[in-house]
């Protein structure tokens, strides 16, 4: 009788700690402790007991009883709390919800409107050249003809990274460096940042500027005026109208500003309001230039040009302060 219990004590256990599910478990109490049960068997079987072993086999019983009670116990508190936390996950994640889109960026304004000025003029056979942002007053001055006292050599201009070093305060010194490597026909395009100290609602301590540069023989004032009125045309629109006003640069003689009739948008239904910007400067290379280059003045000839890309940017765009332009709140970048 003793042996029957003990096997039957483990084959419980063994069967118990198999059970998977709550379902598998509660066979298994069917199985061993219900009221036809295998206990209940080995119980019923006590009356053939002889009376002198009768309780230590029915204090046995009990014991099993106890023992397979308490292993039902902890293998439910198992199997519920691992289903407790299977639902838990699955009510933390809604599987069914659409998947979410990683935001996509684009071309920052600034470089939008540089690669159109570059596709322009590139269309007309400049091509682009690159040069160093820290210069040397060599070549962002002295080459390109700027007397040793001019203003714009100030500390309060041009920001000096040590003596004779500079930031570029202009794209120029790219196009002095062209000319030292080639001989003419030279036509490049230098879009690159400069340098200035200037900070205000239209000034960015740095800001991206355009270039460009014709050298030939032949070259006359017509083709700088011909070139430059294909680019207005062609990024302000057809219509657009444009004037010569005469300037003065260290690097250009004779020397103009550009200015076009702008129509800003009617956006506050108080008629339309046109006036003259300046949208850039330009002239005939000074041979002082071709000089220190070693380009012989006599024989060709040459115009150059520069602008600002975020002012063309501001303008194309009515943007009211170049401020927006580089700090990069994506709700500002995000409209262009
Ligand atoms: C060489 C010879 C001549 C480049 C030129 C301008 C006129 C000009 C400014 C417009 C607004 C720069 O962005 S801005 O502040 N530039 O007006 N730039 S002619 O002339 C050169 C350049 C290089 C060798």
């Amino acid at each position: 009788m003793k042996e029957k219990i003990t096997a039957m004590e483990q084959e419980a256990l063994a069967a118990v700690a198999a059970c998977a599910d709550l379902k598998a478990l509660e066979d298994m109490r069917v199985r061993f402790l219900g009221r036809k049960g295998l206990l209940t068997d080995i119980l019923r079987g006590l009356a053939t007991v002889s009376a002198e072993d009768r309780p230590a086999v029915g204090q046995a019983a009990n014991q099993v009883k106890e023992t397979i009670t308490a292993v039902l116990d902890a293998r439910k508190a198992l199997l519920e709390s691992a289903l407790d936390e299977k639902q838990a996950v699955d009510e933390a994640c809604d599987w069914t919800l659409p998947g979410r889109r990683a935001p996509l960026g684009h071309m920052h304004v600034i470089n939008q409107v540089a690669k159109e000025i570059i596709d322009i003029f590139g269309q007309m056979g400049f091509q682009v050249a690159q040069g160093p942002d820290v210069e040397t007053e060599y070549y962002n001055f002295d080459a390109l003809n700027t007397p040793s006292d001019h203003p714009a050599r100030d500390s309060h201009d041009t920001f000096f990274v040590k003596p004779g070093v500079v930031l570029r305060t202009h794209t120029s010194p790219v196009q002095i460096r062209v000319m030292e490597q080639a001989k003419p026909p030279v036509a490049v395009i230098i879009p690159g940042r400069v340098y200035r100290v200037d900070y205000d609602a239209t000034h960015s301590p740095m800001f991206f500027q355009v270039e460009g540069l014709l050298v030939d023989e032949g070259v006359t004032f017509a083709d700088l005026k011909g070139t430059l009125m294909h680019f207005i045309h062609t990024f302000f629109g057809p219509n657009t109208q444009v004037r010569f006003r005469p300037h003065f640069f260290p690097f250009t003689e004779p020397s103009a500003e550009v200015d076009i009739l702008w129509t800003a948008d009617d956006r506050h239904g108080g008629g339309t309001k046109s006036r003259w910007l300046e949208v850039l400067g330009c002239g005939m290379v000074h041979p002082e230039v071709f000089r220190n280059v070693n380009y012989d003045y006599e024989k060709y000839a040459g115009f150059a040009f520069g602008f600002g890309v975020d002012r063309m940017a501001m303008v194309r765009h009515g943007i009211s302060s170049i401020s927006h332009v580089y700090e990069n709140d994506l709700r500002f970048v995000e409209q262009f």
